[in-house]
């Protein structure tokens, strides 16, 4: 099939909306942003930002319409701890967020990264300025995480992807405290051999609560002999049953095409990590971080998504 045909996301032309540039501090580079629609329909980016010596915290970006006027917190909105969570002594990174309504509060899911490789911590926060920090909940090596928004069964879900030899899978875990973690159940799993989601894939967005199931936007990446490719690809699950793939599309539907997506810190890059949905419940807005260096964002229709998966 012609990808030109696809177009299930389109770029904005403002792209890349945000950059190293814009920040009120000193940084190297702001990529791979959570994201938040509050509920006076401001989009806030809780971005990844890498300093100069390499390591990442996390800070706020707010704007009325998501697009442009971003008004970046003057410091470093969540901070590395190492003093209290050596697990984050090389930084904090991608995180991906969901609003818990029976908390009333947002959960920030989290790769913490130290000597001992990438872990997932979890902080809640009802504001982004102060956070309840629950540390690491799934040890090394594991990432991509996210909180599923509400129980299911009675248990919190949450999907991750810890490495495996060999692979790197998607998992689903299971907990009644948000603390401890069991009744793991693999999810998807890469493909292996000539794929485009071959060598590891993972969560990129939280997953979109849809009629039809759980709609999982996740990234997929390639292995070659210039390095790897970061693309997009799609799959539904179950709604009461999470772990049960319902639909997987073969095909990748976005990937680095732009020169701020081929090149950066990490060429071949497109790693989102949130989304909002606009109030006609369709339209989605994917924040995602380019080549490892700037934020950039494209639009789709979540019902146009659920019909190609039908049909592909
Ligand atoms: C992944 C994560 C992402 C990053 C991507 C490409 O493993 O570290 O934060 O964007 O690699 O470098």
């Amino acid at each position: 099939m012609n990808n030109k045909h696809l177009e299930l996301f389109q770029r904005h032309e403002n792209n890349p909306i945000l950059t190293a540039a814009q920040w009120p501090y000193r940084v190297n580079s702001v990529f791979n942003p959570g994201v938040v629609l509050l509920p006076d329909g401001v989009t806030l980016l809780l971005c990844r930002v890498e300093d100069r010596r390499g390591h990442s915290h996390l800070c706020a970006a707010r704007s009325a319409n998501g697009i442009d006027t971003w008004k970046i917190d003057a410091q470093p909105t969540l901070m590395p701890d190492p003093k209290h969570f050596p697990e984050e002594l090389w930084g904090i990174e991608d995180p991906r967020i969901t609003y818990v309504s029976e908390l009333n509060k947002y959960a920030v899911v989290y790769t913490a990264y130290t000597r001992e490789g990438p872990g997932v911590s979890l902080a809640l926060t009802e504001d982004f300025h102060h956070f309840e920090r629950y540390g690491l909940i799934l040890q090394p090596e594991d990432k991509d995480a996210v909180l599923l928004p509400e129980r299911i069964n009675g248990n919190w879900a949450l999907i991750h992807r810890p490495v495996a030899v060999p692979g790197a899978h998607m998992w689903l875990s299971y907990s009644s405290n948000l603390h401890h973690w069991g009744d793991h159940k693999l999810m998807l799993k890469a493909r292996r051999g000539a794929w485009w989601d071959a060598n590891k894939i993972g969560l990129a967005s939280p997953p979109v609560k849809t009629a039809k199931g759980w709609l999982v936007i996740y990234h997929g990446v390639r292995e070659n002999a210039a390095g790897a490719i970061y693309r997009l690809g799609l799959a539904l699950f179950d709604l009461d049953k999470p772990e049960i793939c319902l639909k997987r599309g073969d095909e990748w539907v976005f990937g680095p095409e732009e020169p701020y997506e081929r090149r950066g810190d990490v060429d071949h890059v497109v790693f989102p990590c949130g989304y909002t949905i606009a109030p006609d419940g369709d339209t989605i807005r994917l924040y995602y971080g380019a080549a490892d260096t700037s934020i950039a964002l494209v639009t789709g229709s979540v019902n146009a998504i659920l019909e190609w998966l039908d049909q592909n």
